[in-house]
């Protein structure tokens, strides 16, 4: 018996050490046969998608009835993001869902805001058309929660869509799927009545999207936020169709990786690890670290300027970030192959808050001089370097070096590709600049150079690297040291 046990131990380990030698290297992930998973793989190669790639930098904007609240209630300041504010235990539903009877934005000026965002370099734009709290800023006929019954009664959709539109910005239209207002609207399903009432709110949440799509044609994409219910995560069938749906009546329509769920509840990516939607819609308040954290997806990333304040919120609190940061977001966003979004959040006149005019002005100066390193810009297949982000332009071809933490010796060393040479270089401000360029090293993994900065820099710079045809490769290989 013991002999028998044996015999078949060593056939076990010898199977094991023959698998090990003929299995293939396993690079192929098993993949499930999936109905309502992703229906493409890979980056989508339209041109409108290319469109939303090259855009770089873009701007989102949080308005609604929460806004009225400036985030205090009855004389209390509510901690958390003014948009949640409906949810606190002060606040009465009946109370909060009678304020927009107040709404009446006598500042409120869409040509403005779009010439503001123009200014500041902005190609996009995402408005709040529902958030969470489910009021309308646009007449919806499926609800009298809108903008129609309130004192402004004009479309504020329109007039936003119409305003940036005409400044050449495009327009994205962002859609909570999470409604407190309607009868209908469920977190979870846990009885046969939650599922009858779900079934109408199917129906007007697909009714709306509908009539979105139909009274804004300019618009280009939804940005669809609150999916994480459990109640939306089981209708895998239904949002599946309904995003067919929606693209059929908008061809070209995007939509990121927020919407829906596969069969199994798997969200922005399905069972697989295959991306669902357009563009990866996972970076909010948050940034990759390097590229292999985007997987060859597109993706944007959503910030706001206090730590987590969407709406207007009379006291921020907590840091405020600078221009200069957002800016390098920006830089490190677009090199990454994403783009950024930045999060205004108009106060309830419609004016912006000095702040955000601040921040619009300083980013505005600055893009004014460097957006070339940063619209129709990529990941530029080069490594992270210490001194901040490389871009490269997809059309000219040409890098981008965007200079945050200048060396103290004023040596930026700059790692490149092997036989990768370098024709010219010169800063994005001023054309004539000449830089001593220094070959410090080379190997066949590629060769490093110092580009000897005249002065410190003391805001972000940029300086243009038009690489040297890829012919003129020297033969000289430095040997790196033994060690
Ligand atoms: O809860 C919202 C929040 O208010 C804001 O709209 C952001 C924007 O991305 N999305 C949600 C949180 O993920």
């Amino acid at each position: 018996m013991i002999e028998k046990i044996s015999t078949l131990f060593i056939v076990l380990l010898f199977n094991i050490f023959l698998f090990a030698q003929t299995a293939p290297l396993a690079t192929h992930r098993p993949s499930t046969y999936l109905k309502y998973g992703t229906h493409r793989l890979g980056k989508r190669p339209d041109p409108l998608m290319q469109r939303w790639r090259d855009y770089g930098f873009g701007q989102f904007i949080h308005w609604g009835a929460f806004a009225i609240t400036e985030g205090q209630w009855k004389g209390k300041n509510y901690p958390g993001a003014t948009e949640f504010i409906s949810t606190w235990n002060e606040v009465s539903k009946n109370e909060y869902e009678s304020l927009h009877k107040q709404f009446d934005p006598k500042e409120f000026n869409a040509t403005a805001w779009a010439r503001q965002a123009k200014e500041m370099g902005v190609q996009y734009m995402i408005f709040t058309t529902k958030h969470h709290d489910g009021f309308c800023l646009w007449p919806s006929k499926y609800t009298n929660y809108t903008i129609a019954n309130s004192p402004y009664k004009k479309d504020i959709v329109e007039e936003v869509v119409n305003a940036y539109d005409k400044e050449g910005i495009d327009v994205y239209l962002y859609f909570s799927i999470i409604d407190w207002n309607h009868p209908g609207y469920r977190v979870a399903l846990k009885t046969d009545a939650d599922k009858k009432s779900y079934e109408q709110f199917k129906t007007f949440t697909a009714n709306q999207l509908k009539e979105l799509l139909h009274r804004y044609p300019k618009t280009k994409g939804f940005w669809f936020d609150g999916t994480w219910d459990q109640a939306w995560i089981q209708q895998a069938g239904f949002t599946d169709s309904l995003e067919r749906e929606l693209r059929e009546l908008h061809p070209g329509l995007i939509i990121g990786s927020r919407f829906r769920a596969d069969e199994y509840g798997r969200r922005h990516f399905d069972s697989n690890g295959d991306l669902m939607g357009d563009y990866e819609q996972g970076w909010e308040r948050k940034l990759p670290e390097s590229i292999e954290d985007v997987h060859g997806n597109d993706w944007d990333c959503v910030m706001t300027v206090p730590e987590n304040k969407w709406g207007y919120h009379s006291d921020w609190g907590g840091h405020v970030k600078t221009s200069v940061e957002l800016i390098e977001m920006m830089a490190r966003s677009v090199s990454l192959d994403g783009n950024f979004v930045l999060n205004f959040g108009p106060k309830p006149q419609g004016n912006m808050r000095p702040e955000e005019n601040k921040l619009a002005k300083e980013i505005g100066a600055w893009m004014k001089i460097n957006h070339e390193a940063i619209y129709d810009c990529d990941y530029a297949g080069l490594e992270k370097q210490d001194w901040g982000y490389i871009t490269r332009n997809n059309k000219t071809g040409k890098y981008y070096l965007i200079i945050f933490n200048p060396p103290v010796s004023g040596a930026v060393r700059l790692k490149l590709l092997p036989g990768m040479g370098i024709k010219k270089v010169y800063d994005l401000k001023n054309l004539d600049t000449n830089y001593n360029i220094e070959e410090v090293y080379k190997d066949n993994k590629g060769t490093e150079y110092f580009i000897h900065l005249k002065n410190n820099p003391t805001e972000p710079k940029v300086i243009v690297m038009e690489p040297a045809d890829q012919e003129h490769k020297s033969a000289v290989i430095y040997e790196k040291a033994k060690t």
